[in-house]
């Protein structure tokens, strides 16, 4: 292994360690809770196992290829997003009260919009700081966030949300908004990220730091909307299982 020179690797360094514990504890743990929710929602419990396991690999990538000083590849990650992201949007369908004849037509949507983000997330992500090709690849992407964003507020899920009251129908909403705010942190670091972006200049931050920025930024609010928002998918399964008469063994 190469010497971490600087503060900034080491911070890189230890969020990816940080990531690759975290997502691999989460995995057993959403395996070993599936039995806690009634059968109608452990496809929800099982997609968080499924989308904390393939993280724990790609942190596992990450933290070697950083570790190793080989060239950072940002495909991992980006090949991490392609699966997870529509899992994530998947699960949340599972769990929100949409009629079921309803449910797989939006999940489909849904997941399109999400590989569609982050497939044109990537040519942006790769190209040259402050490239022409960085700005449009990130509008171009971020049309697709903002379709998301619509859907789960006023489209489809949005609308499934709002006919639901009390502690189901509150905890549905809180996790819309820690979806919100998590996500929102994406778009965010990769404007960060981008040393020549407008953002980066209003920082004046230098080279390093935006490299930094970007590696740590992706990494927290990866753990926060991986095994973070699985919690919150598991408190609404397990509610919707107990209205439904459903006693864990
Ligand atoms: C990119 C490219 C620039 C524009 C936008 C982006 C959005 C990324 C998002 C990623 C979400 C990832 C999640 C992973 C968790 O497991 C691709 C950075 C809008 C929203 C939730």
């Amino acid at each position: 292994m190469e010497k971490l020179v600087t503060s900034n690797d080491q911070l890189v360094y230890n969020a990816f360690s940080f990531a690759v514990a975290a997502m691999a504890i989460s995995f057993v743990y959403y395996l070993v809770s599936r039995s806690r929710v009634s059968p109608a929602y452990r496809s929800a419990v099982t997609m968080s196992a499924m989308i904390c396991g393939i993280a724990a690999y790609h942190y596992w990538r990450m933290f070697n290829n950083f570790a190793d000083g080989a060239p950072w590849n940002e495909g991992y990650r980006y090949a991490d997003w392609l699966l997870t992201v529509p899992l994530l949007l998947a699960e949340l369908v599972v769990v929100s009260g949409v009629a079921r004849d309803k449910a797989k037509g939006l999940t489909t949507k849904l997941a399109v919009a999400a590989l569609l983000m982050i497939a044109t997330g990537y040519p942006g992500e790769t190209a040259a700081a402050g490239s022409d090709a960085s700005m449009i690849w990130f509008v171009i992407s971020l049309v697709f966030f903002i379709y998301i964003l619509w859907n789960l507020f006023a489209g489809e899920v949005g609308q499934a949300l709002k006919g639901q009251s009390g502690a189901i129908g509150s905890k549905l909403n809180n996790l819309r908004y820690i979806l919100l705010v998590t996500w929102a942190v994406y778009p965010i670091a990769y404007l960060l990220g981008d040393n020549e972006s407008f953002l980066a200049k209003a920082f004046d931050l230098s080279a390093g730091d935006s490299a930094t920025l970007i590696q740590v930024g992706y990494t927290v609010a990866d753990v926060l909307a991986k095994p973070g928002y699985g919690l919150l998918i598991l408190g609404v399964a397990i509610a919707r299982s107990e209205s439904e008469g459903y006693r864990a063994a």
